[in-house]
């Protein structure tokens, strides 16, 4: 039972940071991905806690890119698996996504894990888990360098939530678009990625499944226009505006 109070100002990002306590509870999150969560809660912070317009427009761009894709593939690690387990597989299977488990601190228990989750949450099949079809991702450090042959390897579109590292470019150097959900805008991840949507996952998930719903009646070319016209860089220093403002407008009231 959760103890906090939900007249609590901060309820709601109380109550993320208990999820993503309780999935580390469960063996899903690496003890790294709390202190993940709190660089992203303090970028929530200066955000207000609200999705912007600018993710407004990046989760617009991104149901595009994932339906446009021949071969579209989440990569799943501990943060997200435990933040949104219902939303990746519904995010999967409005789009027709595979589900690819991908972890920076390897660990074959967590993986089974962060699996079962998946499974109990609706997921059929989850790759990144049978040794047998292993690959090498050229350009990574990390274990993320590890992927599943008929998943990551193949795929031209790659959802990336949660993460600050050199994938997203190794991945763009291999020919495929990166998504990425980031509360930094200034994180590796976000500056390389072709989409960054900087909004909480537990707030953007949900839109960005909701405009695939509403996308997936638009026209290859409509689809098209949208995905072209998105400039990431563009978005990024909007986005960091927007900040700025909310800070502004903080500091008046304080
Ligand atoms: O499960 P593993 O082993 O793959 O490890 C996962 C972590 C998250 C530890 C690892 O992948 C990682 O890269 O952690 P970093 O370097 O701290 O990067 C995480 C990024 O996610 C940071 O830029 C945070 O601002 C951002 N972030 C954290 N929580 C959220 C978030 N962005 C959106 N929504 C959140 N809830």
């Amino acid at each position: 039972m959760s103890l906090i109070p939900k007249s609590h100002p901060r309820a709601k990002s109380l109550l993320i940071r208990e999820k993503l306590v309780s999935g580390f509870d469960m063996g899903l999150v690496a003890k790294e991905g709390l202190l993940a969560q709190g660089r992203g809660e303090a970028f929530d912070y200066l955000l207000g806690e609200k999705t912007g317009k600018s993710a407004k427009s990046a989760i617009k761009a991104a149901a595009a890119q994932i339906l446009l894709a021949k071969m579209p593939v989440i990569s799943v690690n501990g943060n997200i698996a435990a933040l949104c387990p219902k939303e990746i597989v519904r995010l999967a299977k409005q789009t027709g996504s595979k589900i690819e488990v991908n972890l920076f601190y390897s660990n074959e228990k967590r993986k089974k894990s962060i699996a079962n989750v998946l499974k109990k949450n609706g997921a059929n099949e989850i790759l990144g888990l049978d040794s047998t079809k292993k690959a090498i991702l050229s350009g990574i450090d990390s274990a993320r360098r590890i992927v599943d042959k008929n998943g990551i390897l193949l795929a031209d579109v790659i959802v990336v939530p949660l993460e600050d590292g050199d994938r997203t470019l190794a991945l763009k150097k291999a020919g495929k678009k990166v998504i990425t959900f980031d509360l930094n805008p200034l994180s590796r991840t976000s500056q390389t990625a072709n989409i960054t949507i900087v909004d909480n996952v537990t707030r953007a998930m949900s839109l960005l499944i909701e405009s695939c719903k509403k996308l997936s009646k638009k026209n290859k070319n409509t689809l098209e226009r949208i995905a072209r016209e998105f400039d990431n860089k563009k978005n990024l220093s909007e986005n960091i505006i927007e900040i700025k403002k909310n800070l502004t407008k903080r500091s008046r009231i304080a």
